[in-house]
């Protein structure tokens, strides 16, 4: 079960690494490569998906990430046409930092019957955009403006909405590609607002960005953007993202 994976690890203090694979980006022998490093990195989550796919890969990135490992899949879906079955869950995502009401009911409309009958773990996600310092794809495809890198009230109060509306996680995101990472800053008051667990992704490139993350308080670092150049990379961000783990006295 995903979420009870990140909610028990986020009760211990434990702090998870995710890598999200575009299945556009990844050809079968990077793919490889990258569940390699992923097993020896004890990588705990797959997040598959993108803002637009154009390839129709991703049954079959999804096939191949399940015949090679026992790493968790979930699917997150840049629209309702990102659907698998093979999954294992999905982050249904609520973009909560625009006002795009197909974003935040509307596709949902769309998937409920296929999700419905899916199988899929279903994880409702309040999903917020970061300004990253550059137009990103996932701001441009979602037609919603980020919230300003330096408004942490803002995001505050956006993220403490959602958890009242009932959605289970908090993802922060600077989008894919992100020239400005979600500071530390942000993702402490973020943290610090809510009980749910924290998810902080978009422009990580580096091993010390995402321990000081972990330590800032997010519950699990994502990287993609990064390994698609330098997929040994992995090793470095994952085993600073477990080493960020803070040991919780009862
Ligand atoms: C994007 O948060 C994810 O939605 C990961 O971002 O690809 O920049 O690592 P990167």
């Amino acid at each position: 079960m995903i979420y009870q994976t990140i909610v028990e690890a986020k009760k211990k203090g434990e702090k998870l690494f995710a890598v999200l694979i575009d299945p556009d980006k990844t050809a079968d022998d990077s793919l490889d490569k990258l569940l390699d490093l992923a097993m020896s990195a004890s990588t705990d989550l797959f997040l598959v998906g993108g803002s637009l796919l154009v390839h129709n890969r991703l049954d079959a990135c999804i096939r191949r990430i399940k015949e090679t490992c026992n790493i968790p899949v979930a699917l997150f879906p840049g629209s309702s046409l990102q659907l698998s079955d093979r999954a294992d869950g999905i982050l249904l995502l609520s973009l909560i930092s625009g006002r795009n009401p197909e974003l935040l009911i509307g596709q949902h409309v769309i998937a409920a019957p296929f999700l419905k009958q899916s199988g899929l773990e279903i994880v409702p996600t309040a999903y917020i955009l970061i300004d990253g310092g550059v137009p990103t794809s996932v701001s441009y495809m979602s037609n919603t403006t980020p919230i300003p890198a330096n408004k942490e009230d803002i995001a505050l109060c956006t993220a403490v909405a959602g958890e009242m509306l009932g959605l289970k996680l908090t993802y922060l995101d600077a989008g894919s590609g992100a020239r400005i990472p979600v500071s530390e800053r942000m993702i402490h008051s973020v943290s610090s607002a809510i009980g749910t667990p924290l998810i902080v992704g978009g422009g990580i490139r580096t091993p010390e960005k995402a321990y000081a993350d972990a330590r800032a308080g997010a519950d699990v670092i994502v990287v993609g953007n990064a390994l698609e150049s330098a997929p040994a990379l992995l090793l470095e961000v994952a085993a600073a993202v477990h080493s960020g783990s803070v040991t919780k006295v009862k």
